[in-house]
């Protein structure tokens, strides 16, 4: 290929999975070898090839038909004033034909599509881990639950300085399926005002030592501020929850690797302060990926390991309601991203938009979102109900996580060459 005029990048599409094709399969006595040889054959994906001038894009264009697979010429929606000169490439095709088609791509380019391919792939099941613990994930989704020790959060759940309280529910939500406690001292809500280093810490402090004493649940500080988090992980958190995904504060990301905690990055257009104003995307998949991508390599560059991390879409934060809703359909194109996934909708706005209820009426809605956010490949969910998620998580699991039992030796047909 000649050389990119732009920054050359490739990203996977949602899938057409050919899950039930296999099912069908093993209920008639194929074995498991036999699937995994057909396995790149029945499941589709489709690939967005970004950054490249014309010529580049007709030779790739070629290259991909030549391989079997379809390929689209686009118009570029990052070439930012030089439309002409450049063009988005769609390929699409089986899995087995795009990964011939990494193969094909020396650079960079071909190594990333074989990488995001196999992440797709791969099997959801892996540990966090989280300084001192391993946190299953992939055989169930984990819940979760969201403890405000604030005045003004969004939802009005805040419950301020009134540690009894908190540790009140902080207990409640353990007993109702919570596997993390999630608690944060300073509102994100668009406007909400700053709080001070000193304020945040008497807000959590003595909280969060009194639930990672008494209360089984992993403990998550939910901060930007890298010197409450530092304190937070001292006394008994094991996760740094940061909404600015180590961007705000230089320390955050060190603090995170010296305590190996677990380490959540969120995507957000802006700040808190500014994210409302009118966000914007040319791509918005494209933008989120590429965010987190970065935001995962500042991470790693800072010592924090590769089964640290959890990533998250934002849902709310630079967000309009389309750009939630869209998130919410298209959430699996960020598995190719290799990490598992976090989705925090709980309450939000886009379910009052939607439902015209306020905050404390978005139940049904919150339990709608969980479900598809689960479908779409979440692993963890933020939420306020912890025991009413929990059910609706554990259905979504019922449906989706299904262990798949290997045929008795006797029902195994022999199939030769599939
Ligand atoms: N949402 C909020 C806060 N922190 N962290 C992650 N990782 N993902 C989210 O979606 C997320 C988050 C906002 O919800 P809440 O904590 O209830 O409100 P407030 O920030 O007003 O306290």
């Amino acid at each position: 290929m000649k050389e990119a005029t732009g920054l050359l990048r490739v990203r996977l599409l949602h899938s057409l999975t050919g899950n039930q094709i296999a099912e069908e399969m093993r209920a008639r006595g194929a074995d498991s070898q036999a699937l995994q040889q057909l396995e790149g054959k029945l499941h589709w994906a489709g690939a967005i090839f970004s950054g490249l001038s014309m010529e580049e894009a007709v030779e790739l264009r070629k290259k991909a038909k030549e391989l079997g697979a379809e390929a689209f010429l686009c118009k570029s929606l990052s070439a930012r004033g030089k439309e002409k000169e450049a063009a988005d490439l769609i390929a699409a095709g089986t899995l087995e034909t795009l990964k011939r088609l990494a193969e094909s791509l020396q650079e960079e380019v071909g190594r990333s599509l074989r990488e995001m391919l196999e992440n797709w792939q791969r099997p959801r099941a892996r540990e966090w881990l989280c300084g001192g613990r391993r946190l299953q994930l992939g055989e169930r989704t984990l819940v979760m639950g969201i403890l405000n020790a604030t005045p003004d959060s969004f939802s009005g759940d805040g419950f301020g300085v009134d540690i009894d309280e908190g540790l009140r529910r902080a207990r409640q939500m353990a007993a109702d399926g919570a596997d993390i406690l999630d608690v944060g001292g300073e509102s994100s809500r668009p406007g909400a005002e700053p709080v001070s280093v000193e304020e945040e810490l008497r807000r959590v402090l003595p909280l969060i030592e009194r639930i990672a004493q008494e209360v089984e649940a992993a403990v998550s500080i939910d901060t930007t501020k890298a010197k409450v988090a530092e304190e937070a992980l001292a006394r008994g958190a094991c996760i740094v929850n940061d909404i600015s995904a180590l961007r705000m504060e230089e320390g955050m990301a060190a603090a995170a690797a010296r305590a190996k905690a677990g380490v959540v990055l969120m995507h957000m257009l802006g700040t808190p302060r500014d994210m409302q104003k009118d966000p914007r995307y040319a791509d918005l998949m494209g933008e989120i990926s590429s965010f987190l991508t970065e935001a995962v390599q500042r991470a790693l560059a800072a010592g924090i390991g590769r089964e640290q991390i959890v990533i998250d879409p934002g849902i709310g934060f630079g967000k309009t309601l389309e750009h939630n809703l869209e998130i919410l359909r298209r959430l699996e194109e960020l598995r190719a991203l290799g990490y598992p996934i976090l989705v925090g909708t709980s309450r939000k706005s886009t379910i009052g938009k939607i439902l015209g209820t306020e905050p404390d009426d978005r139940l049904e809605g919150t339990a709608a979102t969980v479900a598809l956010a689960i479908a779409g490949g979440a692993d963890i969910v933020r939420v306020h109900d912890v025991k009413e998620m929990a059910r609706a998580a554990k259905m979504a699991d019922a449906i989706l996580r299904v262990k798949q039992a290997e045929p008795k030796e006797e029902e195994v047909v022999k199939w030769g060459k599939i």
